[in-house]
């Protein structure tokens, strides 16, 4: 078999000077980010890892009713197990694996079914026990945990009253993140408060599809007959988001930092007639984010649009300052990807248009493997957005036949080669002055890839999804090798 080579060379030669633009007003002393190394870690999701859907009293989620009632990744395809990470005695199994690793953070995300299985209302402090236990688990084991509140299982009694198209979703879920600091901050310091708002609604909008038997495609970009609803939902969670930052700050962890993490994509014009149509694109998927954050507003561009084309948006004059104002302390960068856009009037369907492929490139399950758009991205945070504390959230990659066991082993190699080309473009950004503070492997194992099911491996561990054995892949020893370089980096 083919020895995967650890080639740290160029990795070995990189500078940890820092310009003097890393010192970002946004940072007082109290930062972690301040007072702490760089986070070297992975990434993981509870309805895509943990299994056990009814243990300790907990409450049905939309994932439960899509997977297992209509089965919308197919017959028998469900998170009923996935990669049994809520027992202990496997999940600490795996813990050791990270630690043999050198992972120094760990990102997961907890299930507001469990913790509160109807959505509001009545605690479930079983759940509290087992998340507190799991991250006693991990700082044992000498690694940061990093908590998501919310990585897409809304209990289903919110979703059936309209989960986020219904502006009453800001207050559920701010009461959740009230419970979720009650409970964790005395233990957590880093949170991440929602993932990738935008990725969710899509998957909704799939899902919907799939159980009316339209099936329609799984879409980055939210089709124009769902753009209102899209953007209300993005208002919506973004306030959300905003709301349970605000309530976070009322708690003055010592060390304490909430984000958000927003999957960012960069457009790329095939053409000079097509950038217009990438700005567009980037308008919805980037700058939508971006500028509320940011700038307390909503980009003019895809306000216009809206307007044009009557959509019936139900966003409030002051919601987007409110946005604003929230005092998220980091951006979460989830990265995979970039767009690549063409204008095609042939097309008036989607906008008039379409998303080729580029030529001689290498692509993953997630898009194009192009680890240039990632420092093209973080130069833009610093150019664009008054150079936040970043933490890259996830970064990773799934190929056709790259993860096949043989032997005891799994020599990953396009996994291994796409994760070190992003972390050199990240240092590489770090060095120009970048403030990205972490960086986090999507994900830490195989695991159930949404409707995608569990044939798109993403993991640095190898799951048998039938005995529950794990294999450490090639790319997470070249991961480790990495993380040995680097340890002590600021
Ligand atoms: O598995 C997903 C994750 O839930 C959200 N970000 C992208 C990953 C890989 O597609």
């Amino acid at each position: 078999m083919k020895k995967i080579i650890v080639c740290t060379t160029l990795l070995l030669t990189i500078s940890l000077r820092l310009s003097a633009q890393s010192t970002t007003n946004q940072m007082n002393q109290t930062s972690y980010f301040k007072n702490n190394a760089f986070l070297w870690g992975a990434a993981s999701a509870s309805y895509q890892v943990e299994g056990a859907p009814t243990a300790d009293g907990k409450g049905q989620s939309n994932w439960d009713e899509w997977m297992n009632r209509y089965q919308v990744a197919g017959k028998g395809v469900n998170g009923n197990v996935a990669i049994n990470f809520y027992d202990r005695t496997q999940y600490l199994k795996d813990i050791k694996l990270f630690k043999e690793l050198g992972l120094t953070s760990y990102r997961f995300s907890i299930s507001w079914p469990r913790i509160i299985p109807t959505g509001t209302g009545k605690v479930n402090t079983v759940a509290i026990d087992h998340y507190r236990t799991f991250v006693k688990d991990l700082k044992a084991a000498g690694i940061e945990p990093v908590m998501t509140l919310y990585h897409w299982d809304m209990p289903l009694e919110l979703y059936n009253k309209g989960g986020w198209d219904n502006r009453q979703s800001i207050e559920w879920f701010a009461d959740y993140a009230r419970v979720v600091f009650d409970n964790f901050k005395d233990l957590v310091k880093i949170y991440v408060i929602s993932n990738e708002i935008l990725i969710e609604t899509d998957m909704t909008l799939q899902a919907k599809s799939i159980i009316s038997k339209e099936n329609a495609p799984f879409s980055v970009i939210p089709a124009p007959e769902n753009l209102a609803t899209a953007l209300n939902q993005f208002n919506h969670k973004l306030l959300a988001a905003a709301r349970a930052a605000k309530i976070f700050h009322t708690y003055g962890i010592p060390q304490g930092e909430a984000g958000i993490a927003i999957p960012l994509f960069p457009t790329i014009a095939v053409d000079a007639h097509s950038a217009k149509a990438a700005e567009f694109i980037d308008g919805i998927v980037n700058r939508w984010f971006l500028d509320a954050i940011y700038k307390g507003s909503y980009p003019q561009d895809i306000l216009e649009y809206a307007a044009e084309h009557r959509l019936h948006l139900k966003i409030g004059a002051a919601d987007a300052k409110e946005i604003g104002e929230a005092g998220l302390t980091y951006l979460g960068i989830n990265y995979y990807a970039p767009l690549i856009v063409q204008k095609n009037d042939a097309q008036p369907g989607f906008y008039g248009i379409t998303f080729p492929t580029l030529p001689n490139t290498d692509y993953a399950y997630n898009g194009a493997n192009r680890p240039d758009q990632l420092k093209r991205l973080l130069l833009r945070m610093r150019d664009e957005y008054g150079n936040p504390a970043i933490i890259i959230t996830e970064n990773g990659a799934g190929f056709e036949n790259d993860d096949l066991l043989s032997n005891g082993q799994v020599n990953d190699a396009r996994r291994a080669g796409y994760i070190k080309a992003h972390i050199e473009a990240m240092l590489s950004a770090k060095r120009e002055g970048v403030n990205v503070f972490g960086y986090h492997v999507w994900s830490s194992h195989d695991n159930l890839e949404w409707i995608a099911g569990y044939g798109r491996r993403f993991g640095m561990i190898y799951v048998d999804f039938d005995t529950q054995q794990r294999t450490v892949k090639a790319s997470a020893k070249e991961y480790g090798e990495i993380i040995k370089q680097f340890k002590s980096l600021k």
